[in-house]
């Protein structure tokens, strides 16, 4: 069911001049999401909700949600109603995701640095939290309440002042968002939660809206973060400027570097793992062992046909984007998975540290055979909102830094100025922009005289 790729003998070439054969990205190429396509959907929308504010979000939500708002705030009683309500292992298990993943953020945190350049002359760099986030929460097949753990912790963290939720009305819940989204804010302490789901969603975070009176009710927020659908993607883009973004979330992918080492059925129930959130889902093994992969792959027949969403699962590993890739040795696999830059990385081998240190591209890399993805995904501290689509190479995850802002602060005295007026005077006028060197200059004129 998942194709086979024997690269044994070719010449493997991670770098950007690598051509169709040795490229790891052409090689096993991602599932393609058109998001241009969703964007003349998404359009109408965003100028909808930018015009008529509320009223046009109760609207979208009878048309895509099926249900009649009379408001889109959720009612904080709502909150704690679902944090009541929520099953006791459920609320331990994310109190303790809560408490590991502050942990972890906690220690991103940026200090301001002053650097001297000169006597007389410093330059700080001071980090300022965002001032209001919007965390966009999908409520269709995935139910994630671990995402908002992923996103708010690293916003309070920062010390980001405002943070609001949104995230679709559920019929079933009389139009309130899912009952564990609710419960999930509760105990991260987030108090301003929205019915609104998809682009709709992003576009009310952008502009912000008003009661009928004129009141605001949602104040337009700085940055929206969150995963998403194709028209989440979609309005992100569009309302990249509006608004701040992170990145465009893509289908999930899962890449294992392993050796003859590496336990076939641990292989097989991590590659599955992944593939269960997507049929789009990219799941490929890496391996030197013939044995191995010959033994994952019935391993994954025997799984796939026991867990819970076969169907999906069955097309992700069958999809293009997912494979068992033969190499020569481990050094090759490293190059491979370098080059594709997965979202998850496991390097299952016999030096597993010491291979996990070559790693360059990656959004998270999970050592050994302890540190399976889906630990990361709830428990073990570290961000699970991470680049997708080998946007690894260029971005991180989730984190701190992605709520601060790096402000510099330029402080120098007459002196220092004094000392640098010739050199600026000579980079304007070789860009011919002398009023540049002259702005230097006539803090120095006499003009008395
Ligand atoms: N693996 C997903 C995150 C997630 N898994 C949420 C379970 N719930 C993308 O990194
Ligand atoms: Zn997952």
């Amino acid at each position: 069911m998942i194709t086979r790729i024997d690269l044994r003998g070719r010449a493997l070439d991670g770098s950007r001049s690598s051509t169709e054969q040795t490229d790891p990205r052409a090689l096993v190429p991602r599932a393609e999401l058109d998001v241009e396509t969703a964007l003349a959907v998404v359009r109408p929308i965003v100028e909808d909700v930018h015009h008529r504010g509320e009223a046009a979000l109760i609207e979208l939500a009878e048309r895509f949600d099926g249900v009649r708002l009379t408001a889109v705030r959720v009612p904080e009683a709502a909150l704690a109603e679902a944090a009541e309500a929520l099953d006791p292992r459920v609320r331990a298990a994310l109190e303790e995701s809560i408490r590991r993943a502050r942990k972890v953020h906690a220690d991103q945190r940026r200090t301001d640095k002053t650097t001297q350049v000169v006597e007389g002359g410093t330059v700080t760099e001071r980090w300022v939290p965002v001032d209001r986030v919007g965390l966009y929460v999908p409520g269709g097949r995935a139910v994630y309440p671990s995402s908002v753990v992923m996103n708010v912790v690293p916003a309070q963290e920062a010390g980001v002042g405002s943070l609001a939720v949104a995230s679709p009305p559920q019929k079933e819940y009389g139009g309130l968002p899912h009952p564990t989204i609710l419960a999930a804010c509760a105990l991260l302490g987030v108090n301003e939660v929205y019915a609104a789901g998809g682009a709709q969603a992003v576009a009310m975070f952008a502009y912000g809206y008003r009661d009928a009176a004129g009141t605001v009710v949602c104040r337009r927020a700085d940055l929206v973060t969150g995963p998403g659908n194709i028209y989440v993607a979609a309005a992100k883009r569009l309302l990249k400027g509006v608004i701040g973004i992170d990145a465009e979330a893509g289908p999930t992918e899962i890449m294992v570097v392993a050796d003859a080492t590496a336990d076939p059925g641990v292989v097989a129930a991590d590659l599955i793992s992944q593939a269960e959130h997507d049929p789009l889902a990219a799941a490929v093994l890496v391996t030197d062992s013939e044995e191995l992969a010959d033994a994952v792959v019935k391993e994954l027949e025997v799984r796939v046909a026991a867990t819970k969403h076969v169907e999906r699962i069955r097309e992700a590993l069958g999809g293009r984007q997912s494979a068992v890739v033969l190499v020569d040795d481990i050094e090759a696999a490293l190059v491979v998975a370098n080059g594709y830059a997965a979202e998850h990385l496991e390097i299952q081998t016999r030096d597993a540290a010491s291979d996990a240190a070559k790693v360059r591209n990656a959004g998270a890399v999970f050592v050994g055979s302890f540190a399976p993805v889906s630990l990361g995904d709830y428990l073990a501290g570290s961000n699970h909102v991470l680049p997708t689509g080998g946007c690894a190479c260029h971005s991180s995850g989730l984190s701190v830094q992605s709520f601060l802002r790096g402000i510099h602060v330029v402080d120098y005295s007459r002196d220092a100025l004094a000392e640098a007026a010739g050199l600026v005077v000579a980079l304007a006028d070789a860009e011919d922009l002398p009023a540049h060197g002259e702005a230097v200059t006539a803090r120095f004129e006499d003009r008395e005289g």
